[in-house]
């Protein structure tokens, strides 16, 4: 029989694009159950023209579910991935918990799905800003092996969550009527401003963020001899993370090389023809599944260097598609079960 399904932090931002997307890629089930805390218990919430209703995400909340698919934030999957996994559920976690523990897979379908025959139960899916980077970086690093990465980013507020989305329009709205703005959800204003600060700073000077980026790339690519180091900013765009990606490698590749290894990899769409003006941007990526890259162009300030500009919709490939694509290999790959 088809899959139970529950979704789990429906009434979210990734959460509603989860229903979306499990709708839209006919997604087998033969049930799916939308999960929230106890504030949303009596709402509804659209599926495939019908309306479900949201239940309570409890301890026992499991029984009889085959998979789980997770984005109710970090606290919250901690509390409830292992009850769901010791209760026979499989699941998928879009939020940091699981993301660094050795016991779990961490994985984007396109670039490592060899990591899902070792689960435990829990899969954890990378941060929204990583997932874009691998698919762009992998083609590369099987072809002429990274070295270094400096990637600087131009993330949408979306990556927040709705409260950032809202904040963004109020912001706005606010500014342009002359009326004085208020900042609830980031540190300041981030209507007409970019902040260089995405999450919390560590004791290394670093964000969170700009660390996930780091750790998650090595474990993804299976490769801790790739060095990553980055800078993360927010700017005041709904949908669609933006990269920018200097790369250096072992191996010699030219600009007309690495357009031609990505145009052939696999959630990868190139757009890279500047006398047309034509280049990935955040307004077009949006609503899309695939990553997009352009500016591809040699460094010319080291012998193996190219330049290249990442975008992808941060709240699909970067957090619900990617959770679904994952579940969907588990299906092909025979592997929707929990190992004893
Ligand atoms: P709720 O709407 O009931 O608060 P976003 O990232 O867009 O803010 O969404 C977060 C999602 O995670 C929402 O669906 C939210 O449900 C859910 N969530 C947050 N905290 C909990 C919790 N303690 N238990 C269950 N669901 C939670
Ligand atoms: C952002 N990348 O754009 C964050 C959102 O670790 O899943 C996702 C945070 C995470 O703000």
């Amino acid at each position: 029989r088809n899959p139970v399904v529950a979704v789990c932090g429906a009434t979210g931002a990734v959460g509603q694009e989860m229903l979306k997307i499990l709708e839209q890629r006919d997604f087998p089930h033969s049930e799916i159950i939308p999960m929230a805390s106890a504030r949303s218990v009596g709402k509804k919430v659209a599926f495939k023209g019908r309306e479900l209703k949201v239940v309570e995400l409890t301890e026992d909340a499991f029984a009889g579910v085959d998979l789980a698919l997770f984005s109710a934030g970090g606290s919250t999957s901690e509390k409830f991935s292992p009850l769901a996994a010791k209760a026979g559920c499989v699941v998928v976690d879009n939020s940091s918990a699981w993301r660094m523990d050795d016991n779990c897979p961490l994985v984007v379908p396109e670039v490592n799905p060899h990591d899902l025959d070792w689960h435990k139960g829990i899969i954890a899916n990378p941060n929204c800003s990583t997932i874009q980077l691998m698919l762009a970086l992998k083609p590369i690093h099987d072809e002429a092996r990274i070295r270094r990465v400096v990637v600087s980013t131009y993330q949408a507020v979306s990556g927040t969550g709705h409260k950032a989305v809202e904040e963004l329009e109020n912001q706005v709205r606010r500014l342009m009527s002359g009326q004085p703005v208020v900042a609830d959800v980031y540190p300041h204003q981030i209507a007409f401003n970019c902040l260089p600060q995405i999450d919390v700073f560590m004791d290394n000077g670093y964000t969170k963020e700009e660390m996930k980026m780091v750790n998650e790339t090595i474990k993804i690519m299976g490769d801790p001899s790739i060095r990553v180091t980055a800078t993360c900013v927010r700017v005041p765009v709904f949908y669609g993370h933006s990269e920018s990606v200097n790369i250096e490698t072992e191996e010699k590749l030219t600009a007309d090389d690495v357009r031609a290894l990505l145009a052939k990899a696999p959630g990868v769409t190139v757009v890279d023809f500047p006398e047309k003006k034509a280049y990935p941007m955040p307004i077009h990526a949006a609503g899309e599944d695939d990553t997009y890259v352009g500016r591809i162009r040699e460094d010319e300030t080291i012998p193996n260097g190219i330049n290249m500009w990442v975008v992808s919709d941060n709240v699909r490939k970067g957090a619900a598609l990617n959770t679904i694509q994952i579940a969907e290999t588990l299906i092909e790959r025979d592997l929707l079960r929990v190992p004893a």
